[in-house]
This record gives C-alpha cells, sequence and structure tokens, in this order.
C-alpha cells in the first residue's frame, strides 16, 4: 500500500501539484531542496513551522481511520506513506514506513540528533541550534526528505519488500511523480499484485492498475475496507 498527500486532503492539508497545490504557491527549490535550507535556512524553518502547526490543528479522516483495518488483514501489510504528517499513526496504524520522513521531528544538520518538532520550536532561534548531548551547534532541520536527498535508511528497501510480496498493492492519493517512491507501484505490479487505485484524477500511474477508484479517499477507502472484511467473513464460512 502506498498512500500520498490526498489521503490527508480531506483532513485539510493541501497537496503538492494540481490547481490548488503547494508547489503552485511557492517554488519547489525555494523551500523543499537542501540548498534552500542552506541559503535560506529562516524561511524554510518558518515555512516548515506553520505547516505544522497546520497538522497538529488537522485530525485523522475517514480514509486514515479505514486503512487501520488492513493492518492484520494481510500477512504482508505494510502502510507506505510519502506523508510527513503523521496522521496515519494518529488514526490508529502502527505498521507504517514513511518514506519522505516526519515532520514530527526535527534534525542536528551536524550531529544528526533527532528532536520533536513540538520540542524544537519551544527553543530559541529560526531555525535553533542543536542542544542535544554533545550541544554541537548545529541548525535544528524538519527531518524530511528534500528533492535530491536519500531516502530514510531502509524504508525504500521495506517498502520494496512489502510490494514485492503481497497479493493486492492499493495506491491512494499520489499522483505518481516522485521518485523512488512512485516506482513501487511497477515492482508490485511485476511482482503479479492486483493493483488498486484510489483517486479522484488521472495520474502518472493510472495505467498500471487493474482497478480504479475515481473517487476521494475518505468516501472510497471505507467502503473497500468494508468490503474486504464482508469477504473475508464470507470466505471463513
Ligand atoms: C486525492 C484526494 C482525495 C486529491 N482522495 N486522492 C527518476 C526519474 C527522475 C527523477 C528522479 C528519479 N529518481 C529520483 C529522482 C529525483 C526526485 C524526483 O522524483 N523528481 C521527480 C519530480 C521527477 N526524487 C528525489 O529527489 C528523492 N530522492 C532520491 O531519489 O534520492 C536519490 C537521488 C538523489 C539525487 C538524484 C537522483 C537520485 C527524494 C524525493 C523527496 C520528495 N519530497 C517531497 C517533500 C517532502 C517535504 C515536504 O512536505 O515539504 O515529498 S516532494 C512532495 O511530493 C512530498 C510528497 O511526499 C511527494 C509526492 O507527492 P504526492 O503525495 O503524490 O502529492 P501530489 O500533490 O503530487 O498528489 C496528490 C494526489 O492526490 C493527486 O493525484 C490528487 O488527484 C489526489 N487527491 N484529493 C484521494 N480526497
Ligand atoms: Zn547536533
Amino acid at each position: 500500500m502506498l498512500t500520498g498527500a490526498g489521503v490527508s486532503a480531506e483532513s485539510g492539508l493541501g497537496t503538492f501539484r494540481g490547481a490548488d497545490g503547494l508547489w503552485n504557491r511557492v517554488n519547489v527549490e525555494d523551500y523543499a531542496t537542501p540548498e534552500a535550507f542552506h541559503r535560506r535556512p529562516a524561511e524554510v524553518w518558518r515555512w516548515y513551522a506553520e505547516r505544522w502547526r497546520r497538522m497538529q490543528a488537522a485530525a485523522p479522516n475517514a480514509g486514515h481511520q479505514a486503512l487501520v483495518r488492513w493492518e492484520g488483514l494481510f500477512p504482508s501489510y505494510l502502510l507506505v506513506t510519502q506523508n510527513i504528517d503523521g496522521l496515519h499513526q494518529r488514526a490508529g496504524s502502527r505498521a507504517v514506513v514513511e518514506l519522505h520522513g516526519t515532520l514530527r521531528r526535527a534534525r542536528c544538520v551536524s550531529c544528526g540528533a533527532s528532536v520533536e518538532m513540538h520540542i524544537a520550536l519551544t527553543l530559541p532561534g529560526e531555525p535553533p541550534r542543536c542542544s542535544g548531548g554533545e550541544a554541537c551547534g548545529g541548525f535544528l532541520r524538519p527531518d524530511v526528505v528534500w528533492f535530491g536527498e536519500m531516502l530514510p535508511a531502509g524504508a525504500m528497501e521495506r517498502a520494496v519488500e512489502s510490494a514485492e510480496a503481497g497479493d493486492v498493492f492499493l495506491v491512494a492519493g499520489t499522483s505518481g511523480t516522485v521518485f523512488p517512491a512512485a516506482g513501487l507501484i511497477e515492482v508490485a505490479r511485476r511482482a503479479g499484485a492486483l493493483v488498486i487505485e484510489v483517486n479522484p484524477e488521472e495520474t502518472a500511474m493510472s495505467g498500471l492498475a487493474h482497478l480504479r477508484f475515481a473517487e476521494p479517499a475518505g468516501a472510497a477507502l471505507p467502503r473497500l475496507t468494508e468490503e474486504i472484511l464482508e469477504w473475508r467473513n464470507r470466505s471463513r464460512g
């Protein structure tokens, strides 16, 4: 299973691409790259701090909640998300891999020390300086993956393993344009999984889907989950 920003759209968090997308309002290169942080650390920090506040104010929606029930339904089930908002976990999902990191934490650019964002935001400085054990004084940055950066160690490996192992691969709320995440759909398809896409719009990856639900995740995912549970109960007799 692979999710993207569209799954959080009904929680009031904007997506990146499309007419109302974040990248239509600001330049990706000005915020979501290591070079941007190097050039304008204060602006980048403030922009993410504001997004963190929006994420905190948001609540998981019916789509997030439905996916919690998939845990335990399929033996190799893993929720691979590109989202940094933590809403899957707040809904109750535990088997989650965050391919693009998380905005719930900040980390030091020098020593890698990790700090909860709600604590980082109480520290002086924009961005604040590292005051961990070593107190190395490096800048704290959001613990997210920017363009041109490597994904968190082991994340893609776990994601590929689950995409190869499952009978069903669900793709919800992603435009399928950012790699290597989008490549998982092809991995699953090649491994023989049934690929299901949930997205009101056609995407770069729609051609790889066997089944498409052209609906918002908050409507399609609860219904799909109910149908799977009913089928499960029937097949158990
Ligand atoms: C709904 C809905 C509703 C709306 N219900 N659906 C191969 C080819 C070419 C380039 C590359 C390549 N491999 C790697 C690259 C470079 C680059 C890349 O992919 N570029 C592409 C743009 C081509 N990738 C990287 O740099 C990655 N790192 C990497 O590969 O390292 C190794 C390497 C380094 C250098 C060179 C080469 C290799 C890292 C990518 C990091 C992405 N980071 C971001 C920002 C995170 C922090 C932040 O939030 O600010 O992650 S970018 C942004 O896009 C964010 C998202 O996770 C990601 C994906 O977006 P997503 O989730 O799909 O959202 P949208 O908005 O695109 O789509 C939303 C969808 O929802 C739409 O389809 C709607 O229709 C739908 N929707 N309402 C259901 N209610
Ligand atoms: Zn440090």
